[in-house]
């Protein structure tokens, strides 16, 4: 089952809309494997967007990231990082569908409230800058899983 890295980032988080977020994901029974309040460190926020260091926007977004709080998450799931980009839109949240999160409650492509891994080797990576092995909860089983056995 493919796993991806979530992140409310910290406009969201001080605009209220933790729950309204998470509830996004979990309408789609997508299983939390780990979530956690944070206030994101230079080195993870660097390592986060190494990808984009050196373009005109990355100093800004090393500070907004670092900004506040964010609220990490691991989800699991049927293709879930298509699927979990897929509710939260395009990234400028003037293109994204009405419907999606950015869609629905971003105005700006930089602040655009949520962060979602684009590939496999991604979230790989962003799940272990964020969190330790030991913070994945790996022994329960969603309602889904359970009917799936039977
Ligand atoms: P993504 O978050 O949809 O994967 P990326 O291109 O990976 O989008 O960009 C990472 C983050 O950097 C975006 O979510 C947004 O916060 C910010 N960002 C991306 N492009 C721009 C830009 O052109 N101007 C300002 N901020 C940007
Ligand atoms: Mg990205």
């Amino acid at each position: 089952m493919e796993r991806t890295f979530i992140a409310i980032k910290p406009d969201g988080v001080k605009r209220g809309f933790i729950g309204k977020i998470i509830s996004r994901f979990e309408d789609k029974s997508y299983k939390i494997v780990a979530m956690k309040m944070i206030n994101v460190t230079l080195e993870q926020a660097k390592k986060h967007y190494a990808e984009h260091e050196g373009k005109p926007f990355f100093d800004s977004l090393i500070k907004y990231i670092t900004s506040g709080p964010i609220v990490a998450m691991v989800l699991e799931g049927e293709n879930v990082i298509a699927g979990t980009r897929h509710i939260m839109g395009k990234t400028n949240p003037n293109e994204a569908d009405v419907g999606t999160i950015r869609g629905d409650f971003a105005q700006v492509k930089e602040y655009n409230i949520v962060h979602g891994s684009d590939c496999t080797e991604s979230a790989n990576r962003e799940i272990d800058i964020y969190f330790d092995k030991s913070e994945l909860c790996e022994n329960y089983k969603t309602m889904l899983e359970i009917v799936m056995e039977h």
